[in-house]
């Protein structure tokens, strides 16, 4: 803009200042254009669809002047940046989260009423983009919530999914999966840069020639697609900075469709045109466990291979030397998915900008860093060689060549140690199996120059087991960062009335950017005056609940019964069966009661959400065995509302958030030392509910800020499951027993299907479903006893909510700054003409 001169710039300012104040009219003027020049409506036909639109149209139309100011900024600073890596963002709905970070909400609802919406109606008329799993595309969207909030200069870079996670049916209480094409409607937040655009290359081979006494590699590939960039703006809380999450589609390239076109097969051609578009068009519905598909290893190569092009080209932008890499970028490398740009990154340098090995080596090794996400080992993964060889050649050479760099210095280091061959084979990047496979966890930890986990239970499972040999080679790399959540989506966009109890009782909006500000109101812990608007808060939350129940499953749920919830990825590690056991048996015991014991006991409603991966044949299973307990129980006219079980449809973010603040009770009990963190624990307790949970993940950390005595545990520790589960075999104990025969003998749906449930445990039940059950059932009958206590059980529950400072994802990505990425905040100021012609 300096070049069309101050005059021009000054104008230029004028203009768009006007059309961004947060005047209310300024706001309707603003949304009827785009319903009438954007979307080509008439405001004779304005519906609730369009105005929905038009009024996100007209958020991101602010959030691209801060998000082109912000960006400038970090360009003229000349900071160093980080790029968080993912092959999912569990993004979520937009709207409300962008009204919220720029502190437009109020006047967005005011000046939407006099057009005659409700500003609430329109959240719904949002999709919800799922473009992740489970917790690891969620956490990596928390992250860019509290990047842009604590004004570091971040980018995000992912896959932009035609498809994304399956919408979920349940159909005859079975699991059914229906394609998600999120994109059927315009999606309004993103913006389309064709001119930002790479040449991804896949298949050929390499050619060797000497130069000065060097070899050099000449990558011949025989495939290309072309990425095509789309960035999606992400706010910070009460800041200017507006960070970029940029998502990859991948297209044909008219470059070259190789021989087809000019042999004349013109369909042909068109296949493979259309083989390019299909790498980004459906993401993979595995959560913790790898799919091992060749599609997946494309997608996850051209995502790598476009995010490397897109940090080099901006790098160099300035003349510079590549020992600066290091001081101006950080790639931050979520799970092994994106491990595929530590090869690239090497090829870049050595092939293209002719680095020797050792120096291109010295600045990657200093630009990475990974995070592991999970320790089951079937959950790592592994590429075969035979497949790596055909799809990336050059790149199978380079991570060969890293290895044997590497398997050299193990060698030399345990030079006199009888197992050295052990010990290599175990640290190899290459697993000598058939087929031979390369170990991308390996490549990732010999790569980066800090891995951590997720949790400090977690990461000291990484020390000790899973990756022991490496923490006594590698010391110092390992660390812990203990996951966290939002607050802004979590507590203020899911849960009005505790967002207002705070804001008024602190006096401030403050607590939203420093959670630790809650803590401060434990002194109102015994004020009846709080406690009942506490308590207001929570009943409000059930009944929203209980009418999206209503509406979507068609049961009716009593609001004054315990809701005890879990809701997560389907896995056995995570126990939902272990749930149902427990449904199963307090249904028995209820029915064996007189109608005089059943009207004392405390009513509960039981809800469990998920998805099961489509191949995951147990985990479907489960899902069956509870609608049909919920079958069972619910048509019981013994029964009534003293007890209920629902399974909640297609659980994802944006009913996460009507779900979660609705708890009494939440369920966290996966097998100790199985869940590497887990979230959803984090997001229940700073919303008010009670953990029903085992040592795992970070509940650990949650019970030490909270007190243990705030929350129900039960269950094996982690240092007792190896022993336990030598004994996996035993006998169930009678009470466990009589609810397996139940099942097998049909009493809650078609035991051809589920006996396999119960068989698997009886014979080898290695989460340890039958030893923790007797500690597990004395934990319920626990809780029971204290929500009899109402007094009680609400200063739990206050308690717990008040506490949870450190599991905001604020903290967490502080210590990422810090201890891994060495990276400064950067403020950005107020709009102004001065940041226009910066
Ligand atoms: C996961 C773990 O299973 C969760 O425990 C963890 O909270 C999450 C984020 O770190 O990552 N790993 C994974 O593959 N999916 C997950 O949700």
């Amino acid at each position: 803009s300096a070049s069309r001169g101050e005059a021009t710039s000054e104008k230029l300012w004028e203009l768009m200042a006007e059309y961004i104040d947060t005047e209310k009219s300024t706001i309707q003027k603003a949304i009827v254009a785009h319903v009438e020049y954007t979307l080509a409506r008439t405001r004779f036909n304005f519906d609730k669809n369009s105005c929905f639109k038009a009024a996100a149209l007209s958020i991101r139309d602010r959030l691209i002047e801060s998000w082109n100011d912000t960006q400038q900024l970090f360009t003229a600073e000349d900071k160093k940046r980080v790029y968080y890596m993912s092959i999912e963002f569990l993004i979520g709905r937009s709207m409300q989260n962008a009204l919220i970070n720029l502190g437009l909400e109020d006047k967005y609802r005011e000046a939407l009423e006099e057009v005659g919406y409700k500003l609430e109606e329109l959240y719904d008329e949002e999709v919800d983009p799922g473009l992740g799993n489970g917790g690891l595309g969620r956490l990596a969207s928390c992250f860019l919530d509290s990047l842009a909030t604590l004004d570091y200069p971040a980018w995000g870079y992912g896959i932009r999914y035609d498809y994304g996670i399956f919408r979920q049916m349940i159909v005859k209480g079975y699991q059914v999966e229906m394609p998600d094409y999120w994109l059927a409607q315009m999606n309004p937040w993103e913006i389309e840069r064709s001119d930002v655009t790479y040449d991804i290359y896949f298949g050929g081979r390499v050619e060797k020639k000497w130069e000065n006494g060097i070899e050099k590699s000449n990558w011949i590939p025989n495939e290309i697609v072309k990425a095509i960039a789309y960035d999606n703006p992400i706010p910070g809380y009460d800041t200017f900075n507006t960070i970029n999450l940029r998502l990859w589609k991948s297209m044909p390239t008219n470059e070259f469709d190789f021989q087809s076109f000019n042999q004349g097969d013109y369909f042909k051609a068109i296949e493979t045109r259309q083989k390019a578009e299909y790498i980004t068009s459906v993401l993979y519905p595995n959560d913790s466990t790898p799919s091992g598909k060749e599609l997946r290893l494309r997608q996850q190569y051209f995502f790598c291979c476009a995010t490397i092009q897109d940090i080099i080209r901006r790098f160099l932008k300035k003349p510079r030397e590549w020992e600066e890499l290091p001081d101006k970028v950080a790639i931050q490398l979520n799970d092994t998915h994106p491990a595929i740009s530590i090869p690239e990154l090497l090829r870049v340098l050595v092939d293209k900008y002719g680095l020797e090995w050792q120096r291109a080596w010295n600045i990657c090794y200093k630009v990475f860093s990974y995070t592991n996400h999970t320790v089951m080992p079937e959950a790592l993964e592994k590429w075969s060689v035979e497949l790596f060889e055909r799809l990336l050649p050059r790149h199978l050479e380079i991570i060969y060549l890293i290895n044997f760099h590497f398997m050299n210095q193990v060698g030399q280091r345990y030079a006199n140690d009888p197992k050295k061959f052990d010990i290599m084979g175990y640290m190899s990047l290459i697993e000598e199996s058939r087929p031979k496979a390369v170990r991308m966890a390996n490549l990732c930890i010999v790569s980066s120059h800090a891995v951590n986990g997720v949790a400090a239970l977690h990461s000291n499972l990484l020390k000790t087991q899973l990756f022991a040999r490496f923490h006594e080679y590698f010391p110092k790399k390992f660390q812990n960062k203990t996951n966290g959540v939002t607050p802004r989506r979590w507590i203020k966009c899911s849960n009005k009335g505790l967002s207002d109890i705070y804001t008024k009782y602190l006096k401030s909006n403050n607590w939203l950017s420093d959670l630790y500000e809650t803590k401060n109101l434990m002194s109102y812990i015994d004020n009846e005056e709080f406690q009942e608007e506490f308590r207001q808060a929570k009943l409000q939350n059930k009944e929203r609940l209980a009418k999206w129940v209503e509406k979507e499953c068609g049961i009716k749920i009593p609001t004054d019964a315990m809701f005890d919830i879990m809701v997560k990825r389907i896995h056995e590690y995570k126990r939902q069966n272990l749930f149902a056991l427990y449904m199963i048996y307090r249904y028995f015991n209820l029915k064996a009661m007189t109608v005089d014991d059943r009207a004392k006991q405390v009513k509960r409603v039981f809800m469990v959400g998920g998805k099961a991966a489509p191949g995951y044949i147990a985990a479907k299973k489960i899902i069956k065995l509870i609608n049909s307990i919920g079958d069972v129980v619910n048509n019981d006219p013994d029964i009534g509302d003293l007890m209920k079980v629902v399974f909640l449809p297609n659980y994802c973010v944006s009913s996460a958030q009507i779900i979660i603040p609705a708890a009494d009770l939440t369920e966290q009990i996966s097998t100790a030392g199985t869940e590497a963190s887990g979230t959803s624990n984090m997001k229940f307790v700073m919303n008010g509910a009670i953990i029903m949970g085992t040592m795992d993940g970070a509940n650990v950390e949650i019970v030490e800020d909270i007190g243990i005595q705030n929350a129900f545990i039960f269950g094996a520790r982690v240092h007792e499951v190896d022993r336990l589960r030598v004994q996996s075999g035993a006998p169930a104990g009678s009470r466990l027993q009589r609810i397996f025969d139940a099942i097998k003998s049909g009493t809650f749906g078609n035991p051809k299907e589920l006996s396999s449930l119960v068989e698997s445990l009886e014979q080898h039940d290695i989460y340890l479903v039958k030893s923790d059950f007797y500690s597990y059932i004395e934990k319920q009958e626990e809780a029971d006893a204290v929500y009899k206590n109402q007094d009680r059980w609400l200063k739990m529950s206050i308690t717990g909510a008040l506490n949870m400072g450190r599991f905001s994802s604020d903290r967490t990505i502080h210590e990422y700054a810090e201890d891994i990425w060495d990276l400064e905040s950067v403020e950005i100021p107020k709009p102004s003409l001065s940041a226009i012609s910066r």
